[in-house]
Formats: C-alpha cells, structure tokens, sequence
C-alpha cells in the first residue's frame, strides 16, 4: 500500500501516443514499457454508456492503467486525497496515465463514446477500494 499512500495527481500523465497517417487513415500502437510505464495483462473497453450516466468511484491500490478514447469524448474526474483535476480525453492518439491510490469518476460521456483501458493486472475485486471515506483516510494517515 505504500505506492497507494504517497500517490499523487503529478504521478498521473497525459500521454501522447504516435499517429501513423496516410490516406486511408490513421494508426496508433501502444507498445509496452516503451508508450506506456508498465506491461499491459488486460484490456477492456466501456461503450454505451447512456446520457448522463457515471462510472468509476472508486481506486486501485496496485493497478495502473492507460484510458484512451478510441471514439467520441468523455471526462475524468481525479482525486489523489487533497486535490481534485478534470481531463477530457477526446482522441484516440491521447491517453492518460492512472497510478495507485487515485480515485477516478468517469462523466460526459459522449452519444457513442468508447474508453479503451490498457491494465497492468488481472481483474481483481480486492484491489478495489469503493468507499471514499476508506480511501481519505488511508491517504491521509499515510
Ligand atoms: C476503472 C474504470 C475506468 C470484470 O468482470 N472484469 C473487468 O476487467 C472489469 C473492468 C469489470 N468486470 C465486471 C465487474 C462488474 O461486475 O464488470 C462490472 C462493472 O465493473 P465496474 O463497476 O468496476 O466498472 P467501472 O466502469 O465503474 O470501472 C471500470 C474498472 O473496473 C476500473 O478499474 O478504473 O472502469
């Protein structure tokens, strides 16, 4: 838990990602330890998020993870226990960097948006802390 307690927003990044363009288009790839600081185990994606619906509340205590919006826009509210910070992530060649112990809720979701996810674990229930007031205090007796 040690990462999770000293985590702050500044260890979190806006990553610009390559763009490979010709006529037909564009290509970004996402390469290990090279794009991103960690090995990706997982990927999932969330889409058809209805209007106005919320996701996230909640952090990880090991996880990183890499948020792109593969199409249409959306916004991510971070916390790291003292300060808040909205991104809007809305192209595919930007992705941002989530490190340990930072409470993320996902909002604004565009009428088609996709937020793809690059993990650095397996899904685990236990690495989730859901409960804000758990999470404050584990920041702030750390
Ligand atoms: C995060 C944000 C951005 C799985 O079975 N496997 C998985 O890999 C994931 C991510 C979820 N699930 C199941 C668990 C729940 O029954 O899918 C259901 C919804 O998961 P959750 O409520 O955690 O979804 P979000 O969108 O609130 O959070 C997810 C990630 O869990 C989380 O790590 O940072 O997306």
């Amino acid at each position: 838990m040690e990462i999770f307690s000293s985590s702050s927003l500044n260890d979190c990044e806006i990553i610009q990602l390559p763009m490979i363009n010709n006529r037909a288009g564009n290509i970004t790839a996402i390469n290990n330890q090279i794009e991103i600081p960690f090995e990706t185990k997982r990927i999932y994606y969330l889409y058809d998020v209805p209007g106005g619906a919320e996701r996230g509340g909640h952090a990880h205590k090991a996880l990183k993870q890499l948020l792109v919006a593969g199409s249409g826009s959306f916004e991510i509210e971070l916390n790291d226990g003292i300060t808040t910070k909205t991104i809007h992530l809305n192209r595919p060649n930007v992705g941002l960097l989530i490190v340990p112990g930072i409470w993320r809720e996902l909002k604004n979701f565009s009428s088609g948006a996709i937020c793809i996810v690059l993990a650095s674990e397996l899904y685990n229930t236990d690495d989730y802390i859901r409960d804000i007031h758990e999470f404050k205090k584990i920041k702030h007796d750390s």
